[in-house]
């Protein structure tokens, strides 16, 4: 749902209608252009949080509403002209409690379902795949501990090196530029072919759909977070510790998803995307067994990396 299409609407039962969905922009992954809420919700952990954030919305909607009209009317009801010679009441016992229990009550509402989904992101189901997922400085390496004949890879961002995003005049060359160039490879280097440039990578993280995936979260420098949006999920990645988050994507799901880094990193934390491909059993097994790949050779990346990785 767009900010220019929310405002298109006049009435509050349009407004009403639209707030449901205000979280997500229907069938797309990835982020939407002029998007205010969520992206699509694809795990039950996801689901959860723009359930909750919807719910919350709404009551901070009402409690806002409810004191607006508050304030309205004492500025009405006891204005100088209505009410020459004011109260001067100073203490009311049955006022006080109520404007202490009320809000009590009000954060006890809110901190039960919070809690509950904080427990739910926190508590790790048992896996029926982990993956590893190690932070470089700047790139992320995926790791199959449960298969050992697929090696570890690093997942580059598809890219232009950085001097050639100017023109020789000093020119910024726009996005669209960026990609046309990208684009104009050759067929065995890594193109965006319609993927989100600055999202996409030459090797994604492949999961299979409806199965649970921890991911186990370090670092070789810096700090980092893997955070996929779609997921639910976001956590720090630090060296010298394993951190675990899981996710378990809705069956018929299959699809690209894409994250961040979402700790600053350093120089080029904006240019070490996540890519997660999801795809059927069948299809997963079929890529095991290939050693981690569909017959292309972008999963063939050397390890590591390191503070002069390139960043194509
Ligand atoms: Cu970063």
């Amino acid at each position: 749902m767009r900010f220019s299409s929310v405002l298109k609407f006049g009435g509050l039962t349009a407004l009403t209608a639209s707030l449901s969905t205000l979280a997500y922009a229907e069938g797309v992954n990835g982020p939407v252009d002029g998007e205010i809420g969520f992206q699509r919700a694809v795990t039950p952990v996801m689901e959860s949080i723009v359930d909750l954030n919807v719910w919350l919305v709404w009551l901070m909607g009402a409690i806002c509403v409810f004191v607006l009209v508050l304030m309205v009317y004492i500025m009405f009801r006891f204005r100088e002209k209505a009410n020459p010679v004011p109260s001067k009441t100073s203490h009311n016992t049955t006022i006080e409690i109520i404007w202490t229990l009320v809000p009590v009550l009000i954060l006890l509402v809110m901190a039960v379902p919070s809690i509950k989904l904080l427990y739910a992101q926190d508590v790790i189901p048992e896996a029926d795949l982990t993956i590893k997922a190690t932070g470089n400085t700047w790139n992320w390496e995926y790791s199959y501990p449960d298969y050992e004949n697929v090696d570890s890879f690093v997942s580059n961002i598809v890219d232009i090196e950085i001097d050639e995003k100017r023109t020789a005049d000093g020119e910024a060359l726009s996005h669209q530029e960026i990609i046309n160039i990208i684009d104009a490879r050759p067929a065995d280097e890594p193109r965006l072919d319609g993927r989100p440039y600055l999202l996409a990578t030459d090797a994604p993280l492949v999961v299979p759909v409806n199965k649970t995936v921890v991911v186990q979260v370090t670092s070789n420098n810096n700090l980092h977070a893997f955070a996929v949006p779609q997921f639910g999920i976001k956590i720090d990645a630090i060296p010298g510790r394993i951190n675990q988050t899981y996710f378990k994507v809705n069956a018929g799901e299959e699809g690209t998803y894409y994250g961040q880094c979402s700790e600053l990193c350093g120089i080029k934390h904006a240019f070490m995307p996540i890519e997660v491909q999801v795809v059927s059993q069948v299809e997963f097994d079929r890529w095991i067994a290939n050693g981690g790949s569909f017959d292309t050779d972008f999963s063939q990346n050397e390890t590591g990396g390191s503070q002069t990785a390139g960043m194509k």
